[in-house]
């Protein structure tokens, strides 16, 4: 597969609500997209990074220089997907870039083959269960009343954003109000230390599906100690960034459960050898997300169809974030996404709505 170029495009998508988190609070979403061109295919990735370096190290500037600088001639030796990760090795990190040129040479490849990126990393289901992230609201009414929407749509799975000071009370207040049969789980994005134990095993009462990334993302050994010392199970996320990553976390009994997130870990070959290695150890795993544009949501949901992946994942709707999505819309059916099935990702952008948004594109040629 000889690949003529690729398209560095960055686009700015409005957020419907602000979302806050623990590390910070965003109203728009800074998206790098990826086009490659070959020959006979064209072949798109998202690359996941946030405008600011506060989740992880990337940022989407960095990624984009990173992708111009090294990875995108690092493809002159790799114009199949499967060698892209080999011509990325000698560049250390970077993951969230790696992944978004990854995915785009894959989809390319797929889409001249006729495969759907679904059918070729496996997955066996054709329509994924849906769940919900909530960000940490100013009042535990306004949370009500946007969990209560949620519901209503039909998300089977409601995630609530936690930080010191917004755990107890808000979890609280949605069990008591939704009940018990509501799939409930907390996402702490490494707020807390191993100090705050105590507080947080005052969880373990509401029956939550589990706790993600409570402590610091290069702290496996206190996450360990952590799980010991809670009911609830944790979940890694930041702290996983590699298979290797999540084999050390395993073994240590850092986590019992993890969130493959296919930019974190650089891509969506990494995020299946995850999958494969947890469901051999009898692992949940589950597919986050990083409030993907339809491309990025399209991959997610292909790799959410893989059989390991047995809890519900972040994979919403379009609507969850964006009034205008890139592709046509992901829309919940009884809680469900289907997953594409068409060639490559399985979806295209409305060029229409792509050149509104876009802000500038860079052509770099091999
Ligand atoms: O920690 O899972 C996270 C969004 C941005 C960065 C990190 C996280 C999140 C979310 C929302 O929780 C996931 C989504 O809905 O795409
Ligand atoms: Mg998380």
């Amino acid at each position: 597969m000889k690949i003529n170029g690729v398209e560095l495009r960055r686009v700015a998508m409005p957020l419907k609500a602000p979302f806050r988190t623990s590390f910070g609070v965003a109203s728009s979403r800074d998206v790098l997209l990826i086009r490659v061109v070959t020959a006979d295919a064209e072949g798109w990735g998202e690359c996941v990074a946030l405008s600011e370096p506060r989740y992880n190290a990337e940022y989407v500037e960095g990624a984009a220089d990173m992708l111009r600088r090294f990875l995108i001639p690092a493809l002159a030796h790799a114009e199949r997907p499967h060698l892209a990760g080999a011509a990325f090795a000698p560049f250390k990190g970077h993951r969230m870039a790696k992944a978004g040129l990854e995915t785009a040479v894959l989809d390319a490849w797929l889409r001249s083959s006729g495969e759907s990126l679904a059918g070729y990393l496996g997955a066996e289901k054709s329509r994924v269960p849906s769940g919900v992230s909530v960000g940490i609201m100013e009042t535990i009414p306004e949370l009500l009343d946007t969990v209560e929407g949620y519901v209503a749509e039909g998300y089977v799975r409601i995630k609530l954003k936690i930080e010191p000071g917004w755990d107890l009370e808000p979890v609280r207040a949605v069990r008591e109000r939704f009940g018990d049969e509501l799939l409930l789980q907390v996402d702490a994005n490494a707020a807390y230390s191993l100090s705050d134990a105590p507080g947080l095993a005052r969880l373990d009462d509401f029956g939550l599906l589990l706790i993600e990334q409570p402590l610091a993302d290069d702290d496996l050994v206190q996450h360990a100690q952590l799980a010991r010392r809670l009911r609830t199970p944790v979940c890694l996320d930041e702290s996983i960034d590699s298979a290797a990553q999540a084999a050390a976390a395993i073994t240590l009994g850092a986590c019992s459960i993890i969130n493959v997130k296919p930019g974190r870990v650089g891509g969506y070959l990494e995020a299946r050898r995850i999958h494969d290695l947890c469901r051999a150890h009898g692992v949940p795993v589950w597919c986050g997300g990083m409030m993907e544009t339809g491309i990025g949501r399209a991959a997610n949901v292909a790799l959410a169809a893989l059989p390991g992946f047995t809890l519900p994942g972040d994979t919403s709707g379009s609507s969850r974030y964006f009034a205008t999505d890139l592709t046509p819309p992901f829309e919940l059916a009884e809680g469900h996404l289907a997953v594409p099935a068409g060639p490559g990702i399985g979806v295209d952008p409305l060029q229409e709505v792509l050149s509104e948004v876009t802000v500038s594109t860079e052509w770099i040629t091999i």
